[in-house]
């Protein structure tokens, strides 16, 4: 299905920046898990100033809440997204957020199930402690679900200020 999503979104600045890489996670644990992100992958390689997009293999994951791995929530199908773009970082978690909703995602509680969580985990090496957009995603470096499907599509991924996925997965295992 083709949406155009800039009808009812601003104009991305052009600034004339150059593209970068950035790492999207997508998560999802309710509905048709798997054809929502398959769906969100495509929207997002459709957006304007998006030249590519790769898409990891998708796993499945237990379900992680403020209290710790809960295996009675609906499991998660988990990947990881490396996409060329040249939309400011803001303009880019406008439309994910835009994508998320017409996902049917709708924020009960914190950690809560939903159908699509699109978090931007890294945007080249930019920095930011804005709450509204922290970068890099500052929990990514400990989250399984988040290093494993990123390892898998790019081998040499460099979580910036944290370092090698892999260095950093492999100290996730017991
Ligand atoms: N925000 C700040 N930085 C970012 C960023 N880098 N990317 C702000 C995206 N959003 C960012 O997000 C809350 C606010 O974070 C937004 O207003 C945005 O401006 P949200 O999507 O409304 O809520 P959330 O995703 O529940 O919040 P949070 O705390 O980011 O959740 P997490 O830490 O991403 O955890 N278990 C498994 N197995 N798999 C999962 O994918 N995901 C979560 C969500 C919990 N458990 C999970 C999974
Ligand atoms: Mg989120």
């Amino acid at each position: 299905m083709s949406r155009d999503l800039t009808r009812t979104l601003p104009v991305p600045e052009r600034t004339g920046r150059e593209a970068v890489d950035v790492v999207i996670a997508l998560g999802s644990n309710l509905g048709d898990r798997e054809g929502t992100l398959e769906a969100a992958a495509a929207e997002i390689g459709r957006l304007p100033l998006v030249d590519d997009i790769r898409l990891s293999p998708v796993i499945r994951t237990v379900a992680l809440t403020p209290s710790g791995p809960d295996p009675s929530k609906p499991e998660y199908l988990n990947a990881v997204a490396i996409v060329r773009t040249r939309l400011a970082p803001t303009v880019l978690l406008g439309y994910l957020q835009r994508i998320e909703a017409e996902h049917g995602r709708v924020r009960l509680e914190r950690w809560g199930d939903r159908t699509l969580d699109l978090d931007i985990i890294s945007y080249g090496d930019l920095h930011s402690t804005d709450p509204h957009l922290t970068l890099p995603h500052p929990r990514a470096h400990e989250r399984e679900f988040v290093l494993r499907p990123w390892v898998e599509l790019d081998p040499d991924a460099i979580l910036p200020g944290h370092g090698r996925v892999v260095d950093l997965l492999a100290g996730l295992r017991p």
